[in-house]
């Protein structure tokens, strides 16, 4: 009797444990590489008038965060403060030539301490020349460096291979392979990692020709460059200038000819194609959950590292603080707990999603984490939030095209600075913008007497943002100024 009595309270305990652990969501992070935050067709005014109806769809059915920002638009250290949900001076990723340190605690590792099945597939680019696997994943499929268009040699949970097809593609497959094969008795995490619309950009055949027809002028901005700081006018004809060789779409540079626009046309183009290949891919793995009879009760959340500048300010590339480098997509659809169609308009950070992860999992709070939970204010629950954040970028002598940089930006307001790097006075002029009332960033008024009170404001507030975050002493490289010469080819 006794022992009927103990297996029965033991199966019902199990059993008990078993519901609790299904219940717990799953969370599948899609990341991408370089994707502005107008380059969905969600946005207004989508770039080149881009569809993106699978990314729309999650949209629809979740939450759309229209100021969604990365506080160092950097491949590298942005992915470390999403993992992380620290700032790059705290963990400590601040380059691109950096891996995220072994010991840094990341929401995959906190999840899996949790009871959660682990998987990083696809591209993760911190720590160029090591593709093996790293703490937090049990299963791991990754590459060295940039990875390629077509024909990347995965590191496939410890074995080396080379797999044929277009990227976005191939790790789609291995992701609906390892959902397939994974033990439904426990919760997932999943984060899927795309190459694309990284450069030099290879669309695939079906979307290379898709915007042939579509006009594409250099933006307004982009000859608007008085009262800029003059390293703005010195990157006009380098690797990260309108007028520079638009990674290889233009062989004879710099070209400020008025045909030159087709070379810019192209590069404009091809980027966004790329950017197709990936909303299919949303699409295949948002069919494969429906058919797992997991979607509902999975965390998607699709994002990008860093945004990019396509001719604003005569940029290319990211790296800066203004708008399009900045700004990136985030779509969140978690049925269970936000409702379809939820806009929010707060300005929400790279390293908010672990803490806010770690909310919606209930595995409690990630160790060290800086970054904010939009949960509450994605939910209806709560309306606190901030009401500025911090943004750092630090020189990089492989790509001499922009300075050291510290800014603030509120609601209403963004300011930038140039920091030499050596402690000293300021070298470079310094950026102050209403972004309500001028969004594209044409009239600096860091000169302008009528706002000196403003811009003493934001540089009293900058200093508090690095005290208040633990960046003080600042360290940063020397600026070694912006110069003519291309980056190495295998880094580019
Ligand atoms: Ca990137």
């Amino acid at each position: 009797m006794k022992t009927i009595l103990l297996a029965t309270m033991l199966s019902l305990l199990s059993s008990m444990t078993f519901g609790k652990l299904t219940e717990r969501p799953n969370v599948l992070f899609i990341l991408t590489d370089d994707q502005r935050g107008d380059a969905v067709g969600y946005h207004q005014q989508s770039f080149l008038g881009i569809e993106t109806p699978n990314i729309d769809r999650l949209a629809e059915e979740g939450v759309r965060f229209n100021n969604m920002f990365v506080t160092s638009s950097l491949c590298s250290p942005s992915r470390a403060s999403f993992l992380s949900g620290t700032y790059a001076h705290t963990h400590g990723v601040r380059d691109n030539f950096t891996d995220y340190p072994r010991a840094l605690e990341s929401f995959p590792m906190a999840l899996q301490r949790a009871g959660y099945q682990t998987a990083y597939i696809g591209k993760w680019h911190m720590g160029e020349a090591d593709d093996s696997r790293r703490p937090g994943y049990d299963y791991w499929v990754s590459h060295k460096g940039q990875g390629k268009y077509y024909d990347t040699t995965f590191n496939v949970d410890g074995e080396r291979k080379t797999i044929a097809g277009y990227y976005s593609h191939v790790v789609t497959d291995m992701a609906i392979d390892w959902l397939a094969q994974r033990d439904p008795n426990k919760p997932f995490a999943l984060v899927l990692g795309h190459k694309a619309p990284h450069g030099p950009f290879i669309p695939e055949p079906k979307y290379e020709h898709l915007y042939d027809n579509v006009a594409v002028p250099y933006p307004d901005s982009a000859f608007q460059l008085e009262g800029k700081p003059d390293w703005v006018k010195e990157r006009l004809p380098t690797w990260h200038g309108i007028y520079g060789p638009l990674y290889g779409f233009r062989k004879n540079y710099p070209d400020t000819r008025p045909e030159a626009i087709s070379d810019f046309e192209r590069f404009a183009r091809h980027y966004t194609a790329t950017i197709n290949s990936v909303d299919d891919s949303v699409g295949r793995i948002y069919t494969e959950l429906k058919k797992l009879a997991v979607l509902d009760n999975t965390i998607i959340v699709f994002s990008s590292d860093n945004g990019f500048l396509i001719g604003e300010h005569g940029m290319i590339d990211k790296r800066t603080m203004h708008e399009a480098s900045v700004r990136v997509p985030m779509v969140v659809r978690y049925p269970g707990r936000f409702k379809a169609g939820t806009v929010v308009e707060q300005q929400v950070l790279s390293l908010d999603l672990a803490p806010s992860l770690m909310e919606l999992t209930g595995a409690g709070e990630l160790p060290g984490a800086q970054g904010l939970s939009w949960v509450g204010i994605a939910s209806g629950a709560s309306d606190q939030w901030r009401d500025s954040w911090l943004y750092e970028y630090n020189y990089e002598k492989e790509f001499p095209y922009t300075p050291n940089v510290r800014g603030i930006r509120t609601g209403d307001w963004k300011y930038m600075q140039y920091p030499h790097g050596d402690g000293g006075p300021l070298r470079h002029k310094e950026e102050l913008y209403n972004v309500v009332n001028d969004p594209l960033e044409l009239t600096n008024l860091v000169d302008d007497k009528q706002h000196a009170g403003q811009l003493n404001i934001m540089r009293a507030n900058l200093t508090a943002l690095l005290i208040n975050s633990g960046a003080t002493p600042d360290q940063m490289p020397i600026d070694q100024g912006i110069k003519a010469e291309l980056p190495e080819e295998s880094i580019r």
